[in-house]
Order: C-alpha cells, then structure tokens, then sequence
C-alpha cells in the first residue's frame, strides 16, 4: 500500500512498543490523530505501560499488551516500529509475507514534517552533535526543534514544528533500518566503528543500516561526512547529495576544518580550538560536523564561538561529576565500548584511575589494556567482563589492576588508589545490563555515590 505524505485516512496501523522514551505512544497518537485506525502492542504486562498507556486514554488507539501483543497484525496496512524493537520477529515476519510496510518511528515523522530535516548518525559522539547543533542553529537566527535517539520521539517534535524550522534528529542504526522514504535535506555522518553487533547480523549489515541516512537523496541535498574517519569517507562514493567534508586532522580543501588553531567553515576562522569546553579529539570532531551543518544550513556563524564556549558535556558524556579531596570524578557511562574508554583516556593530561566492566560486547579488550598501560592508568573492574578486561591489562602491563564487586564499592577502591590531581573515570567500555536497568542508571549511581562522598567530605570539613 502507498502511503502518501502526511495523508494516513483510513490507514490500518499497527504500533510495537511503549517504551520508556515514548515513542510508541507518540507515533500511535499522531497517526489516530491523522485518521488512522491504530493498535499499539508492547510484550510488557500493562502495569509495567501504566505511565504510557495514561496518556493515550484520551484517544481511540487499541492497546495491546503482554499475551495479547501483536494480535490482528496480520490485517495492518503499516506497521510502525519502535527503535528497540528487532526487524525479525516472527509478527514482522507474518506482517511483511501478508504485504504490510514496516517502518521505524523516522519514517513517520518524516512522511508528518513540514520542516526540512537534517539528521545526525555515527557510532559515537551523535548526541553531542545533535544538541550543539540545535544552539547553533536557534543562535545562528535558524529556528530548529531537536529529537529523535536524544531521547524526544522525532515524530512528537514533528508534530510541533513549523514549516520555516528546521528539525534536527539525531538517528541510530535502528532506526535508519526500517526507513524506505525518509530523505534528510542534510545528513550527516559522523563515524563508524564496530558496535550494535548484538542486534545487526554482520558489521555489514550495521553500515548498510548507517548509509540508509543517505539512501533518498538528491542533488539538491547535502552529505557531511567526517574524512577522518574511513568508514564514513568512503561513503562519498555511493551519495548522490553534494559531499561536504570536515576534518581535525588539516587535510586541505574541507568545508569544515582545524588550521592554525581555529574552527574554519569554509576557510574562515570560527571559533578557537581553546573555546571548546568538551574534552578530547573525538568531540573536536563533534564540534566540527555540528558547525559544518550548521553553516550548510545558512546559520550565522557570527556568534558561534560563544555558543561554542558555552556549550557543556551531555549527561553520562565525559561528565564532570564534582572535585573531591582534590581528585576530579569523571561520568562517562554512554562509553559502552572499549573505543569510547581509549577516547576517554585520551582526553585527559593527568593520572587516571579508571573503572571499566560491565556485560561485554566484544571478546578483545587489548587495545583498551594497550592504551591504559601506555598512559599510566591505575585500573579497577566490575561485572561480566572485569575478569577478562583484567587479564588483557595484566597482559599489556598496567601497573595497578584492583576488581570490585558493586560500583559504590569501585568508587571507594578508585578513591583509595587516587592522589591529589588525579582523575577517577567512570568508562565503562561495556553495556550495563549485568548491574543495571540501562546506562543511564549505571551513571546516577555512580554520580548519587560521589556526590555522598563529597558531602562527606565537607562535614568533616566544616
Ligand atoms: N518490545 C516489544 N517487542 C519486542 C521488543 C520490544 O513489544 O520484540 C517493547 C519493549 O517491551 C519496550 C519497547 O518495545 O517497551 C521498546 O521501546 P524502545 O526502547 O524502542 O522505545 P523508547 O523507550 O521510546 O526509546 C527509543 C530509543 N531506544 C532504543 O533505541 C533502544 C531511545 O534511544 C530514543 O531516545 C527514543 O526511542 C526516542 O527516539 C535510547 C538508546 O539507547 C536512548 N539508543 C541507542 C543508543 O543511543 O546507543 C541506539
């Protein structure tokens, strides 16, 4: 069935997940409110939904939940997914064979928009991207609305839009799957690095997922891609948008770049490389494509260098928690691979002591061990992978290797291995689901147990 823009009438929609983030429910009150005849299922039992569910009382949306999740998807005429949800259930399976289109959540919001998009994707830095982008363009005198994987179903933010914004939408692999329309006036592509492997088939797969960003553009469209980055690089052969470059590393003749110690778009100096508040070579490089859209997308880059020095890491991103007896406790809790720990590592002068582990998503923790010992770094594990990430340090010569068994208690080894000066670094390298409900509460708890230690301190203090 051809569905045409914004136009559902009469549509039978099926809609899998209400989860925590709500993109469910967003997709499934835009399309009731577009004439669709929608059911929304989700596998949890409903009093595990109550908080989703209360908010579609008000409509006619079906809700199908626990045993009676997915029943009658064999009628849908659309089925839209939630990020989360895998493409190869056996419900999908039945829904594609009986001629259903099965489509993720940015599919909608674009086929709803009245707002031009331009979409962030990579493996890392995508968040931070997104979000600096979205000041730059609201104080560059472009009117933007951000969402999407930041944590805002992109249709909710849709749906809110004008059409003389702009909607920027930060897009993961999971939801660039399920797309067949979905066309960004500007993509942008940051890296890509080995990751997601739990849920796409081969690193192939994952890529191919990525290039979907670019799939449906034009002439009249735009690339960014990073040239420092191969996977992403290599992409310029396949697009048929007009390619912008940024590079860190002073490749000559990108759009966006770092020369002589400034920010340039297009050559002209932007923003000084001391004015970048956020840690690290791999968020210079963030801080690069967001200018490079941002200038492609007509904002004044007049004031971009203070919205630049006031911009501050995104929770759980290199997060400074608080200085305690002089040490620097550090909340990198989204580094769920060994990857984002080195850049981590990396982007600190002093000593570290950092806490790693967690349930692995790979087998190979020597480049992370290689990187810890050649900086010195006093280690400490927790979770499924602690011993193997232990042994690879031990292998690779990292001087101090200490294993916990909660991360209050990885906290108080860290604290006890630390001097004035040094840095304790939560990077965990690993996904969290071993010890916690996601990552976003491994980094609480780690942030609740410093913030105890600091007030602590000042009782005995004062
Ligand atoms: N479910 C089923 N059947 C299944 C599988 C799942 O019914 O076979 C149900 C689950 O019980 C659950 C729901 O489907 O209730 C899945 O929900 P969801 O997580 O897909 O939806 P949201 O909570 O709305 O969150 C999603 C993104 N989640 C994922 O990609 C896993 C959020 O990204 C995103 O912010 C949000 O939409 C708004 O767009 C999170 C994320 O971790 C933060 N993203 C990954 C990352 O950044 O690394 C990609």
């Amino acid at each position: 069935m051809r569905i045409e823009r914004d136009s559902f009438h009469g549509v039978k929609v099926h809609v899998i997940g209400l989860g925590a983030y709500g993109t469910g429910r967003a997709l499934a009150r835009a399309l009731w409110r577009r004439g669709a005849q929608v059911a929304v299922s989700d596998i949890k039992p409903a009093d595990a939904l109550a908080d989703q569910i209360a908010a579609l009382q008000d409509t006619e949306v079906e809700i199908l939940t626990g045993e009676d999740a997915y029943r009658g998807i064999e009628e849908a005429d659309l089925v839209a997914v939630s990020p989360g949800v895998p493409l190869d259930i056996p419900p999908l399976v039945r829904a594609r064979e009986r001629g259903a289109r099965v489509v993720s959540d940015i599919e909608i919001a674009f086929l709803i928009s009245r707002s031009p998009i331009i979409a962030v994707t990579g493996t890392k830095g995508k968040s931070t991207a997104t979000a600096l982008l979205g000041n730059l363009l609201n104080e560059g005198g472009r009117p933007a609305l951000v969402g999407g994987n930041i944590g805002i179903p992109l249709v909710e933010v849709a749906e809110r839009a004008e059409a003389e914004d702009l909607l920027v939408a930060e897009v993961s692999s999971f939801q660039l799957q399920a797309t067949e329309v979905f066309r960004p006036w500007i993509a942008v592509l940051l890296n890509i690095l080995r990751d997601h492997l739990d849920r796409h088939a081969s690193f192939e797969e994952y890529r191919e997922a990525k290039a979907r960003i670019f799939a449906n553009q034009s002439a009249d469209d735009i690339a960014i891609l990073n040239r420092d980055d191969a996977e992403a690089w290599a992409m310029r052969e396949r697009v048929q948008a007009q390619v912008v470059a940024f590079s860190i590393a002073a490749e000559e003749g990108c759009g966006a770049e770092v020369r002589e110690g400034w920010l340039r778009v297009r050559g002209a100096p932007v923003c000084p490389v001391e004015a970048v508040q956020l840690r690290g070579r791999h968020n210079l490089s963030n801080v690069l494509a967001a200018l490079a859209a941002a200038g492609a997308a007509g904002a004044d880059l007049g004031c971009a260098a203070d919205t630049i020095s006031r911009f501050a890491p995104l929770e759980h991103r290199l997060e400074p928690v608080a200085e305690v007896g002089g040490v620097l406790f550090v909340n990198d809790s989204q580094a769920t691979t060994p990857e984002a720990a080195v850049a981590a590592i990396e982007s600190f002068d002093g000593h570290v002591v950092l806490i790693a582990g967690g349930r692995p998503k790979v087998d190979d923790f020597s480049g992370l061990a290689e990187a810890a010992a050649r900086r010195g770094v006093s280690l400490v594990v927790i979770g499924e992978a602690g011993p193997a990430i232990a042994r690879a340090a031990e292998a690779a010569g990292v001087p101090e290797i200490a294993a916990a068994d909660s991360l209050p208690e990885a906290v108080e080894t860290a604290r006890r291995r630390a001097r004035s000066g040094d840095v304790i670094l939560l990077s965990p390298a690993c996904a969290s689901f071993d010890m916690f409900e996601d990552m976003a509460e491994r980094g609480r708890i780690f942030k609740e147990t410093v913030l105890a230690l600091s007030r602590q301190q000042e009782k005995q203090q004062g």
